[in-house]
């Protein structure tokens, strides 16, 4: 922050939930959310964040690159009780609190319905209700943010949290570039999913090629992606697809392999953020942290998934991420995967806390801001 005119920190608490703000004298809040489920910690936040003399929120903010909002999203695609539902409080103990250094807003997680292990009668998409109201809460989060010319960190759950901030980007800016770092397309059609998990067909639900069957909320921000906009960083899963019979969409979408990044991470990643900005759009930075090699990460998965060979180091995540921000235009960025119930001495989150700081200098000199 340069401005200078950091005036104080201000915490709230609410049923555990923290908020820990530090702006700006003449930073402001952006448009009011209206999520109900924010609760009383939000709504007295945003009252003392209101702007005193009606500017935007990035009025004081040009200069300096982006505030960071961090938004926690406690959901498990699978409906399993805790699994990656657990990871917004695990990476927090972790310390990722502080690896943005002052100038971040820690929301309060998400509050969402408890989790239920089958799939929708019409849609087939498991814990659905938790789904669908998870991707409307953070589709009003992400948009809010992202009006308010801050800098959405979205942490925990599953790659679908994309079906809230590729279509909360695209509403505020017109049109979505996605950078996304995977191990896996999630490319598949809702009928050949035999999982039923959204996080696997996020891809090709936001690219429109399936989607008929999904929910009228998920159906009405759909497509909010061209392929033309989308670039893939770090797939290795034809062995995942061939099980399900799901062609690649290597030949729709610019795509690197895992074994094409793991030689020039940095470079790859440069040409990425050119292809998604490649028609002037802001783009999403999402990193499915299964994109790493298991030696190095192993606090994702499910029993009986079938484990990808390869993959990334955490040193060459890093020289990606940081080479994709250093390109500019990133508008926000979501991290995703992690599941502490795998990881009982919390080695992976502080993996993990490492990793963000290496990358949070980078995500905070994002600039100008979107509005
Ligand atoms: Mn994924």
């Amino acid at each position: 922050m340069t401005s200078g005119h950091r005036i104080t920190r201000h915490d709230l608490s609410e049923g555990g939930g923290r908020i820990t703000s530090a702006l700006s004298q003449n930073a402001a809040a952006g448009p009011l959310r209206s999520e109900t489920t924010v609760g009383l910690a939000l709504r007295v936040g945003q009252r003392w964040l209101r702007a005193r003399d009606g500017k935007p929120a990035t009025a004081g903010n040009t200069a300096g690159g982006a505030l960071i909002d961090m938004i926690g999203v406690p959901f498990d695609g699978m409906g399993r009780a805790r699994g990656q539902a657990g990871a917004p409080a695990a990476l927090r103990a972790a310390g990722l609190q502080a690896v943005f250094g002052p100038d971040v807003i820690m929301e309060p997680d998400l509050v969402l319905p408890g989790p239920v292990a089958q799939r929708a009668a019409g849609s087939g998409l498991l814990n659905e209700r938790a789904l669908l109201q998870m991707v409307d809460a953070l589709h009003r989060r992400v948009r809010s943010s992202l009006a308010a010319g801050r800098f959405p960190f979205v942490y925990g759950a599953d790659c679908s949290v994309l079906l809230a901030a590729v279509p909360a980007l695209r509403d505020v800016a017109g049109r979505a570039g996605l950078v996304f770092v995977d191990g896996h397309e999630d490319a598949t059609p809702m009928d050949l999913s035999t999982s039923g998990e959204a996080a696997n067909m996020e891809i090709a639900l936001l690219l429109g090629l399936t989607g008929e069957r999904a929910p009228q909320p998920l159906r009405e921000r759909l497509p909010a992606l061209t392929p033309d906009a989308i670039a893939m960083l770090g797939p290795r899963d034809h062995l995942f697809r061939q099980a399900a019979n799901v062609p690649t969409v290597a030949g729709r979408v610019w795509l690197r392999s895992a074994d094409e990044v793991s030689a020039d991470p940095a470079g790859y990643a440069r040409l990425a953020v050119e292809h998604a900005a490649a028609h002037g759009s802001r783009w999403w930075l999402h990193i499915d942290l299964d994109v790493l090699a298991r030696s190095e990460f192993a606090a994702c998965g499910a029993p009986g998934e079938v484990m990808l060979a390869g993959g990334l180091t955490w040193q060459q995540l890093a020289e990606l991420g940081v080479a994709a921000l250093h390109s500019g235009g990133c508008a926000g960025w979501s991290l995703s995967i992690y599941n502490p119930d795998l990881d009982p001495d919390h080695g992976a989150a502080r993996s993990i806390v490492e990793f963000v700081a290496r990358i949070a200098p980078s995500a905070a000199r994002q600039h100008p801001p979107l509005r």
